[in-house]
């Protein structure tokens, strides 16, 4: 099994927690309030997302020694990144984000293995991290197009050999149609988001097959994210 998966499972064991917190920021001002947060609420997380707007606004350099910290409490980092370019462009952008800390990459998976997917997994691979890919999204748009070839999708992202897939609370039965389309015996972990603010209940995922929630607002614009995390815990483990 992929290290960084393996430490994913490791903390949800040790925590009984199955959050991924989605940390999107988008202003520098935030910076201190963000680190006190994570500081806060790192005990009962799984790892961290970093978004855009985070990356976007707090730099490289940052984020970098927010990833160390992390690392030190043993939660991994994830870069989500959203690659959907060719090959070595796709190489290009992970190789940085490794660079920089991050454990994994999130990419899209409809342009297809050949030239685009393939070049970003040959340096996933190269540098012992992890690649999670969308099987399909989580918005209402996402039913009209992606779920539409969520089959082809997933079968040409298993080309890439990825840790998981990236599939949508708030449709749970396309978390049990990707769940369906993997093969027997994988040891794919399936994150998902759209729990909390965008209408899926806490723990849904996870009763829908889910090994991990992606949840960002509910948690840092909580006026207090500490609780709330605690919450999310007691709703997810109704599902272990
Ligand atoms: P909240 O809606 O605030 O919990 O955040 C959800 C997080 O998941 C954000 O960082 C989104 O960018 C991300 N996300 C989705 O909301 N839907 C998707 O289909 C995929 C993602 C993602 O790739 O993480």
């Amino acid at each position: 099994m992929n290290e960084v998966v393996s430490k994913m499972l490791h903390k949800s064991k040790e925590t009984s927690s199955k959050i991924i917190l989605a940390f999107d920021l988008d202003s520098i001002e935030d910076y201190e309030r963000g680190k006190n947060l994570l500081d806060l609420v790192a005990p009962y997380l799984v790892g961290v997302k970093f978004g855009y707007p985070t990356i976007l606004s707090f730099g490289l350099e940052r984020i970098k020694e927010i990833i160390l910290l992390l690392r030190e409490r043993g939660l991994v980092s994830i870069a989500d990144a959203k690659i959907a370019d060719v090959s070595h462009t796709n190489s290009k952008i992970a190789r940085i984000l490794f660079k920089n800390g991050f454990d994994a990459v999130i990419a899209h998976g409809f342009m297809g293995f050949k030239g685009s997917l393939d070049g970003l997994s040959r340096t996933v691979k190269e540098e012992n991290k992890a690649l999670f890919i969308l099987a399909t999204m989580s918005n209402e748009g996402a039913s009209v197009i992606m779920d539409k070839v969520v089959e082809q999708i997933i079968s040409e992202s298993l080309l890439a050999e990825p840790s998981g897939f990236v599939v949508p609370a708030t449709r749970p039965a396309m978390i049990k149609k990707v769940k369906e389309l993997l093969p027997m015996n994988n040891e794919l972990v399936l994150l998902s988001p759209g729990v909390g603010v965008q209408g899926a209940p806490y723990g849904s995922a996870i009763a829908n097959g889910a090994h991990f929630e992606i949840i960002g607002r509910s948690i840092y614009e909580s006026s207090n994210p500490l609780e709330e995390v605690k919450k999310i815990i007691l709703e997810q483990k109704k599902f272990l």
